[in-house]
């Protein structure tokens, strides 16, 4: 009885604690599972090819063409890549080398429709560019030239191909114009290094020189890859001109303007955007003191963002541009644009979203005509003055 009396209190306290403890141990509710933090898809690389020469005379060139579509494209993924939805893109560049040939061209061409690019800036030369528009265009990969001014590269009637640069027919008729009107010349020599580039330039030059009254009094040619100019230079000599025009490039206008002083030709040395560069400069020294030559654009310093980008470049390359890295780093982010527009990287998309380009790049505003050449394009004239290149004039 003792025994149960003394256990009763504990019983009852038992009894209470288990009570509470049941209060307690209600099922605890379940906090409402949380949908996982979406995890951001990794970035996709899409394929953007670049074609110039790399090697040969004028490596230099191409090497500027690329040092710029580098920029562009180092900048673009450095600021996060291309959103598109919830997608991000990073571009790649892949740059190839068609040593200024026109079957290198083709074959570069087709290496970059086997790896897959979405676009190509390319290729430099127009020699090159209007044989590979063909394997761009079958590919309907974008293909859009920095530098080629021949008029037939869009000709043709692709609708892959584009150019951010003014055309030969233009830049022929301001050289000629420029003979004619600000040196009053009568008379022109011409020679060509036959390449689709130089010869093109050279035959739209003896055409309006002659509309303008020009005579022509020598017609000569020579190579992309000549040194020695010495035969047809002597020639023209004999021809006595007030103006002596040259379609080719700096790699060959260099050496040509040395032989001339060398003979003593005091005529004025007329060229086109392929002499337009520091290197001729470097090539020909004292003796290209006076050359002339256009440019298939805007001076670039004459630009808003014209020092910037100049500054930037050499900032990263340690160089200082040549002639048309401006024009390869637009050409990047037109490409850039049209791929956002286009929703994503869809080959035929970016054709169509390329083809209603508005972008306000360095080089100036980019638009295109119907045939895929830049509206509104710029032909700008200099002069090598004090071993420097001087902006003298732009004409549309
Ligand atoms: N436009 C000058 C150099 C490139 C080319 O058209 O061949």
């Amino acid at each position: 009885m003792n025994y149960m009396l003394k256990l009763a209190p504990l019983a009852i306290a038992a009894a209470v604690a288990l009570a509470a403890c049941g209060k307690k141990e209600e099922p605890v509710k379940a906090e409402p599972a949380k949908a996982p933090a979406p995890v951001a898809a990794p970035p996709v690389a899409i394929k953007i090819g670049h074609v110039a020469p790399l090697t040969g005379g004028i490596a230099h060139l191409g090497k500027d063409n690329e040092n710029g579509a580098r920029l562009a494209v180092d900048e673009i993924n450095a600021a996060g890549g291309l959103k598109v939805g919830d997608k991000t893109y990073t571009l790649e560049l892949f740059a190839e080398d068609d040593k200024a040939d026109p079957k290198e061209g083709t074959l570069a061409a087709q290496k970059l429709v086997d790896a897959g690019v979405v676009a190509v800036v390319g290729h430099l030369n127009s020699g090159t560019t209007i044989p590979a528009s063909k394997i761009y265009s079958d590919a309907s990969i974008v293909q859009i030239s920095p530098s080629a001014t021949n008029p037939k590269y869009t000709e043709q009637g692709f609708k892959t191909a584009f150019r951010v640069v003014a055309n030969d027919n233009q830049q022929g008729a301001v050289l000629a114009n420029y003979a004619a009107g600000e040196l009053k010349a009568k008379t022109i020599a011409i020679i060509d290094d036959r390449t689709a580039y130089g010869q093109g330039l050279a035959d739209v030059v003896e055409r309006v020189a002659k509309e303008k009254g020009l005579k022509v009094v020598a017609r000569e040619f020579t190579t992309d890859k000549a040194t020695d100019f010495n035969a047809i230079l002597t020639k023209i000599r004999a021809a006595k001109p007030e103006v002596v025009m040259y379609g080719g490039m700096d790699a060959t206008a260099g050496p040509m303007a040395k032989q001339m002083k060398q003979l003593g030709i005091k005529a004025k040395y007329l060229t086109g955007d392929g002499v337009c560069s520091p290197e001729f400069i470097k090539l020909a020294g004292d003796a290209g003191e006076g050359m002339l030559c256009s440019m298939a654009g805007e001076a670039v310093e004459k630009l808003a963002k014209g020092e910037e980008f100049k500054a930037k470049y050499k900032a990263k390359f340690n160089q200082d541009v040549q002639i048309y890295s401006p024009y390869s780093y637009d050409a990047i982010y037109v490409v850039a644009e049209a791929i956002k527009r286009a929703g994503g990287p869809d080959k035929a998309k970016v054709v169509e979203e390329v083809a209603k380009t508005d972008y306000p790049g360095v080089t100036g505003t980019i638009t295109f005509d119907e045939k895929g050449d830049i509206k509104n394009g710029a032909i700008s004239m200099f002069v090598v003055k004090e071993g420097k290149l001087e902006y003298i004039s732009t004409s549309r």
